[in-house]
């Protein structure tokens, strides 16, 4: 649902002349510094990138699903590790606390979230806890009037710049699967939690990605999310939803991106006394990526106008981001392949583009999982 078109017209406008003016033309140095910018990540608050699905209420745009698609369209536009730097207040880092959490909870921090004040992080998988992510094995252990958290998260974005963690742990020791999981709101200067070094990545540098550590890490009883034990799986499976729709509609962006290059080089370069375009091989691979992000972005903006209106497609949700994100491997592959030896080096970006849509294919939920998700929902549906 767009609220209003000519306001929103205006934000997608100022998102796309960032992309374009500003974004683009660092992506190369951003890459080789592994570092976005302080400067540019103020700019990002300035525009109210951090807060862009957390209401109004709070000091955010309070976006529909609608409009946060439309805007990651345009996101996709660059390099995926500059919206990474807001990304998890967006999503994973900051959807918790806006579903599940006490008026309290969501008084304290969503202002300083939606403003980009504090950095949130998701901590969920664990070294021995990835797809099977019920079977977490980080404790939560009560005390009087507090928590004591123990064990290790892994490949936690954001966790070196992070403020503010929602941690997955478990409550209830006499289960291994998702019902005895809470969600705690752990504060990064809390005595116990410590953060390991940023991981040497395939692609998106610029973004980190680090352990969290909880060493008899003690937290107020009032940080447990929403104030009740053994919710914290569906908070995290909830979370996770719509999470993977924003990241469907990034890959829609990114595969654009790509198609766009495709044909602007395929028109300038000549082989065989002819622009390449004009050859029919190559314009297959124009079409096919085409179609697939044209068959994405369909996929993406229904997902996203039936979650507005107040559904939860969960099993079109897993097939958006099951489509999306392996289509734009697809795109990417083609590219390299329609650049030649000049999409193998990193002069033009094709090759950092190729390794940085990889792990859209892993994160918020491997393809495999979207699977297992589409499936289930279709067999429930079935007996019911
Ligand atoms: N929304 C709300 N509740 C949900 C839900 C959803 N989308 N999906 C599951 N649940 C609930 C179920 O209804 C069930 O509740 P009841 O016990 O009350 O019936 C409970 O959660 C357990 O569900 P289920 O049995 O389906 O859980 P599984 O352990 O089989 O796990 C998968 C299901 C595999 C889908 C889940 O573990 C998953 O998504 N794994 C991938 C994790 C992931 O994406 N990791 C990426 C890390 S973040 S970058």
């Amino acid at each position: 649902m767009i609220r209003d078109p000519a306001v929103f017209e205006q934000l997608i406008d100022s998102v796309r002349r960032f992309v374009q003016t500003d974004l683009v033309p660092l992506e190369a140095r951003v890459a080789e510094e592994d570092r976005v910018p302080p400067d540019i990540v103020q700019q990002m608050r300035d525009l109210g990138l951090f807060g862009i699905s957390i209401p109004e209420e709070y000091g955010g745009l309070g976006l529909t699903m609608e409009e946060e698609v439309y805007v990651a369209f345009e996101l996709g536009g660059t390099s995926p590790a500059f919206r990474s730097v807001f990304g998890t207040n967006v999503g994973i880092g900051s959807q918790g606390l806006l579903m599940d959490g006490t008026p309290e909870q969501k008084a304290r921090y969503l202002p300083k979230l939606a403003s980009g004040e504090i950095i949130s992080s998701f901590a969920l998988t664990e070294p021995e806890a990835g797809s099977d992510a019920g079977s977490l094995r980080t404790s939560a252990r009560r005390e009087g009037d507090s928590y004591v958290l123990n064990g290790t998260k892994r490949f936690i974005t954001n966790a070196p710049s992070a403020g503010l963690f929602t941690v997955y742990a478990r409550t209830d020791a006499n289960t291994a699967d998702g019902s005895g999981v809470s969600a705690f709101l752990v504060e990064a200067n809390t005595p116990g939690l410590s953060v390991g070094k940023p991981e040497k990545k395939m692609g998106q540098q610029g973004s980190h990605v680090s352990d969290v550590i909880f060493d008899d890490c003690r937290v107020p009883a009032d940080a447990l999310l929403g104030g009740e034990e053994g919710q914290g799986f569906k908070t995290a499976m909830k979370v996770l939803d719509r999470g993977r729709l924003h990241m469907a509609a990034l890959s829609v962006g990114v595969s654009q991106r790509l198609l766009d290059m495709m044909v602007s080089y395929s028109t300038e370069r000549r082989q065989f006394k002819k622009a390449i375009a004009e050859f029919q091989l190559i314009q297959a691979m124009l079409a096919d990526s085409h179609t697939e992000t044209y068959a994405s972005r369909c996929m993406v903006l229904d997902a996203a106008r039936r979650r507005d209106s107040g559904q939860n497609p969960v099993r079109d949700i897993a097939a958006a981001k099951y489509f999306a994100t392996e289509a734009v491997g697809r795109i990417a592959d083609r590219a390299v392949q329609v650049f030649g030896g000049a999409g193998y080096i990193s002069d033009y970006g094709v090759e950092r583009l190729y390794r940085d849509v990889r792990i859209f294919r892993i994160y918020e939920g491997t393809s495999q999982i979207q699977q297992l998700v589409i499936a289930k929902e279709l067999l429930r549906a079935a007996a019911r």
